[in-house]
């Protein structure tokens, strides 16, 4: 008997104006024309259509001030609201596509001076992804590229305090989950990198999924 596949959960992390967004989009219509309309799921956080990602998205466009902490067990409640769905389709063969996850969450808040330990705390015990893609790019070379600036985070000095914290956080990540890369190069060729981690998963994982971190 075939052994039960479920979906595969990939996460696609970086600093603001890497290019997440545009690649998460190529990689979902590249799974569906490989695996059909139903097979593969974008996600993105912060999720700001939920009632908390309302709250998430006026501080984030500086409508309102919320305690670092605060603000901080926000963007991880948003992730907690979402597993039960992540769960169910990863369980249903869907592949997720996840734009942003608790990386961010972490290398974020901890680079805005509060405490790593506890800026992990919260997020413990969520879906561990099976490959997070770090797309790196320096905070010089992002602050060139359309819309920089207008949001809360979008400053060159947090952004290189953040982008050390990622790669730190790479560190700790082992048996190949992480993988970097450049994603200074053209948007094709970023999407080639991408690819050349995500092949191996287009068809599904076997294994269960483990909990962070
Ligand atoms: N945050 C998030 C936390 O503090 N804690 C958390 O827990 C989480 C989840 C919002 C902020 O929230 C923080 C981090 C952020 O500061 P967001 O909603 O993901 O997070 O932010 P967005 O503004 O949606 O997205 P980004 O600014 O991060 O942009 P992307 O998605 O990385 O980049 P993208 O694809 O939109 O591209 C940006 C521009 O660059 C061009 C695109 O066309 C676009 O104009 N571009 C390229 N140009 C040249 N070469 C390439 N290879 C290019 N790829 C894209
Ligand atoms: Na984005």
């Amino acid at each position: 008997m075939a052994s039960q596949r479920r979906g595969a959960f990939i996460v696609l992390e970086g600093l603001d104006r890497s290019g997440k967004s545009t690649q998460a989009a190529a990689l979902v219509s590249r799974l569906k024309t490989i695996n059909g309309e139903n097979s593969a799921k974008l996600m993105k956080f912060p999720d700001r259509t939920t009632t908390i990602g309302k709250m998430i998205d006026a501080y984030l466009r500086s409508q309102n001030e919320l305690d670092d902490h605060t603000i901080h067990l926000l963007f991880s409640a948003n992730r907690w609201e979402l597993v039960s769905a992540i769960n169910a389709d990863l369980a249903a063969g869907i592949t997720i596509v996840c734009d942003r996850y608790a990386f961010s969450g972490c290398a974020f808040s901890a680079a805005k001076g509060l405490p790593y330990d506890w800026c992990i705390a919260p997020d413990k015990g969520l879906p561990e992804p099976d490959l997070t893609v770090f797309l790196d790019l320096t905070p010089a070379v992002a602050k060139l590229r359309g819309g920089y600036g207008e949001e809360r985070y979008e400053k060159e000095e947090l952004q290189r305090k953040v982008r050390v914290l990622f790669h730190s956080i790479g560190k700790q990540m082992k048996g190949g989950k992480w993988q970097e890369i450049d994603a200074s190069s053209s948007i094709e060729e970023v999407e080639k990198a991408i690819w050349k981690h995500v092949e191996p998963f287009s068809d599904g994982c076997t294994s269960s999924i483990n909990g962070l971190w």
